[in-house]
C-alpha cells in the first residue's frame, strides 16, 4: 500500500475574503479542506499545511518591485491560517517565502520548525502519494504540484478544495491544465479511496 500525505497550501486570513491578496470564494473550500483533515487523520496518514511567511520587506511585494500587495507578513494576523480551519495538533506546519529575495511559490522547499524540507520530512517517513489542497490554484498550488512530480512523488490535486487569484481571467483554468499535463491526477471527496 503507498504512503500517502495531505499537504494544504496556504489557507491563511490574507488569501480569504477581507485579506490583502484575496482569493475570490475561498472561504467556501474551508469545509471541505476540513473533511480531507479528519479523512488523512482518520486513517493516520501525515497532513502538512504550508504558510506564506514573508519578511516585511520582501521583493515578492508590489512596493518593492515584485507583483503582490503586501501579504502574510510573518507573525501579523494575515498570515495566520483561517480561524475556521481545523489544523490539528498533528498538523506539520511548513513555512515559505521566509527571504526577502525569493517569491516562494512552491511548498517543495518549505521548511519545518527544525527546518527540515518538505522534500526531505516526505522521503525520510517513505511517503509515496501527495495529496494537495489550498490556495491558490494558479501559483502555490501549481508549484507545490509541479515541483513534486519533478522530486518523484505521484500528485492528486484535491479539486474541489482549491480556488484560484486569477489575476488574469484563465490563470486558474490554464494551471490545472498544465499541472494535468504534467501528470497530475485530479480528484474530489466522493473519488478518494484511501
Ligand atoms: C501565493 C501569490 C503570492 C499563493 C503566495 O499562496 O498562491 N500567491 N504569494
Ligand atoms: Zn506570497
Amino acid at each position: 500500500m503507498p504512503k500517502k500525505a495531505l499537504l494544504i497550501v496556504d489557507f491563511q486570513n490574507d488569501f480569504c475574503p477581507k485579506g490583502s491578496l484575496a482569493v475570490k470564494d475561498a472561504d467556501k473550500i474551508v469545509p471541505v479542506v476540513n473533511k480531507y483533515i479528519s479523512k488523512f487523520n482518520s486513517k493516520g496518514y501525515t497532513i502538512f499545511a504550508s504558510a506564506d511567511w514573508h519578511p516585511a520587506d520582501s521583493k515578492h511585494f508590489d512596493k518593492n518591485g515584485g507583483l503582490w500587495p503586501v501579504h502574510c507578513v510573518a507573525k501579523t494576523k494575515g498570515a495566520e491560517f483561517h480561524p475556521e480551519l481545523n489544523i490539528l495538533k498533528s498538523v506539520i506546519i511548513l513555512y515559505k517565502g521566509t527571504l526577502a529575495e525569493e517569491d516562494g511559490y512552491s511548498a517543495v522547499t518549505a521548511k519545518d520548525e527544525n527546518k527540515k524540507e518538505l522534500k526531505r520530512l516526505l522521503m525520510d517517513k517513505g511517503i509515496d502519494e501527495v495529496y494537495v489542497c489550498g490556495l491558490a490554484t494558479d501559483y502555490c498550488v501549481k508549484s507545490s504540484v509541479l515541483d513534486l512530480i519533478k522530486e518523484g512523488f505521484k500528485v492528486f490535486l484535491l479539486i474541489d478544495a482549491v480556488k484560484a487569484v486569477n489575476l488574469k481571467a484563465n490563470d486558474g483554468e490554464n494551471a490545472i491544465k498544465e499541472m494535468s499535463e504534467s501528470g497530475v491526477v485530479i480528484i474530489k471527496k466522493d473519488e478518494i479511496d484511501i
